[in-house]
């Protein structure tokens, strides 16, 4: 890579986004390279190879929709697709699309510069840099682990793993005490894996989780056929339900129903399985009370599956149910009756240090030879903040986002020419299906540029106004709702010293629509202009 080496795009991150990004690119007649720091692609499915990994959107809607040849083709195994699985896809798709040759793996971006005199983004990587017209962040909303900065650390004599950051030798828990830190989704998902092999599992849980079944199972044939015959109108049906997934909305509050019916509703979204559990009526995440009747009954589920009624009464939460991301589970709470598995109630007694033998709480120490942390993400803006990008005027991002992400539309940031977020803060990206979403942006940025192009202009930044309108928008959905009402990683609430900023934004169809608009508009809420300054 020389200095001098000119692209006309740069994408940072080859995941769903950034493969897809390179071939839209491509399709434009653009030269571009994406950068990825793993040595193979697949962004969170190239990282998250805990055991149990596995994507709880249903395969047949967790996939690329831009080519029919495509989904035609691809035969998924389970109903909901493991981790392999899905990485096996995308590099199935970086061949099938002829897109290895412009991607640079193992290369970390460190630095983005906007040039103003030349109108282009200097993109440094760790072994050189080049310049681009366009910088494009494929960087995912899930991807900048988060290791608690618990005291002692660095002392500790066995050896320790996060979720996120997994050894591709996988790890060997045979005959170990093993801790596991955290009950998110990916706690949830390893925690049973790891109890069946481990000597004895100690699971730290700060807060208790909701967790519905998964009932996966080998991909139902009939299902697949009808999905395929149609795959189109599947897509698009999907489209039209607020997550952008097939979670149907009961049209009906749960206050109006009888007691009766919403024990049948939820009974059958139990038996159903996954996420559209928090649909089973429609004021679930709008109004305390409609919520309450859907926790009591995952509570009243919970304490039917564990044994002794005090695990049971830790393991139930009582925060709003669907304000931290649902889990979907294969025997997590079952995990609980094992004669190997302990619960240790963090919030109760606190971790206080890690010690070279184990892990101290303020009432015990727990002897330990691996520890494993489920603890998250830097969410939404981690990734973004770890590279030093500078705008006009070398105004840092880090310092514009000081007091929490400002977006348009969660695509572009004022002060930003030519930089586009993929699923960046601002769009629905982690409160709906991922891989339509980052089609979405894909295909909006594409479009946008290829207009550009064909009208000789060169530079696109988003205006204050219509950034600061679209923060206040962002913020007036979710205020409606009650997803601020829990300490979740949507709020940044995870992470010490986090600004409290909800930042996906709800609603996928109204977006879609709105993105639409604005591009339909001639950008909208954009300046654009044929060259510098402008
Ligand atoms: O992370 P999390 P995750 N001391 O942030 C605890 C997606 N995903 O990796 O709730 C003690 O949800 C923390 O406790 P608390 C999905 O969107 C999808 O599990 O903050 N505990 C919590 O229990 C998901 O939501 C899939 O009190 C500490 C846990 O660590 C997102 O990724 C699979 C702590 C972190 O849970 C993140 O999930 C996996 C501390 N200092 C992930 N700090 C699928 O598609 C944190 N915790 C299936």
């Amino acid at each position: 890579m020389h200095p001098g080496t000119q692209f006309d795009a740069v994408v940072v991150g080859a995941g769903f986004a950034g493969v897809y990004m390179l071939h839209r690119l491509r399709e434009l007649g653009l030269s571009a390279r994406v950068f990825e720091a793993g040595s193979g692609i697949g962004g969170t499915w190239f990282w998250n190879r805990y055991p149990g990994a596995r994507c709880d959107i249903e395969s047949l809607e967790y996939s690329y929709q831009f080519s029919e040849a495509l989904q035609q083709e691809w035969k998924w195994s389970e109903r909901y697709a493991s981790q392999p699985e899905i990485l096996r896809y995308l590099n199935h798709v970086a061949d099938r699309f002829d897109l290895r040759r412009d991607i640079q793996l193992s290369t970390r971006v460190v630095a983005a510069t906007f040039d103003e005199a030349a109108g282009r983004w200097a993109v440094q990587t760790e072994g050189g840099a080049v310049s681009a017209r366009f910088c494009i962040m494929a960087t995912g909303c899930l991807s900048a682990a988060n290791t608690p900065a618990f005291p002692g650390l660095e002392n500790f004599a066995g050896a320790s793993f996060h979720t996120g950051h997994w050894p591709h030798e996988g790890v060997d828990f045979a005959g170990k005490r093993v801790g596991v830190i955290g009950t998110g989704s990916s706690g949830v998902q390893s925690i049973p894996l790891i109890a069946r092999e481990a000597a004895h599992l100690f699971v730290f849980q700060r807060t208790p989780t909701y967790s519905v079944p998964a009932h996966n199972g080998p991909l139902d044939p009939d299902l697949e056929r009808r999905v395929k015959a149609d795959y189109a109108g599947f897509r698009r049906r999907n489209g039209q339900m607020p997550f952008g997934a097939n979670f149907p909305i009961h049209p009906v509050s749960a206050l109006e129903a009888t007691e009766e019916e919403r024990l049948r509703q939820y009974e059958a979204r139990w038996q159903q399985g996954g996420l559209g559990f928090v649909t089973a009526f429609w004021d679930l995440l709008l109004d305390r009370a409609a919520n309450e009747t859907a926790a009591g009954f995952v509570r009243g589920k919970l304490r039917a599956i564990v044994r002794d009624p005090a695990v049971a009464a830790a393991l139930s939460p009582r925060h709003v149910v669907g304000c931290k991301r649902l889990c979907i589970d294969t025997g997590y709470y079952e995990t609980f009756n094992r004669p190997n598995v302990t619960l240790v109630d963090v919030s109760a007694s606190p971790i206080e240090e890690i010690v070279p033998e184990g892990l101290r709480t303020s009432d015990a120490t727990y002897p330990l030879d691996c520890l494993v942390f489920a603890t998250g993400f830097d969410a939404m803006t981690g990734a973004l903040r770890r590279i030093d990008i500078r705008g006009r005027g070398g105004r840092p991002l880090r310092q514009k986002w000081a007091e929490g992400p400002r977006t348009y539309l969660g695509l572009g940031t004022a002060g930003f020419p030519n930089l586009f977020l993929i699923t960046g803060p601002g769009s629905p990206s982690v409160l709906s299906n991922m891989v339509p979403s980052i089609e979405q942006h894909v295909e909006w940025i594409a479009r946008c540029i290829g207009y550009l192009r064909e009208h000789g202009l060169e530079r696109i930044e988003a205006t204050a106004e219509a950034e600061e309108a679209w923060v206040a928008h962002v913020n007036d959905v979710a205020e409606k709702t009650l997803y601020p009402s829990c300490n979740s990683w949507y709020l940044g609430a995870n992470v010490p010293g986090k600004p409290r900023v909800f930042m996906p934004y709800l609603g996928f169809p109204p977006y879609v629509q709105r993105c639409d608009e604005v591009a339909a508009k001639g950008y909208e809420g954009f300046r654009l202009t044929a060259g510098r300054g402008g």
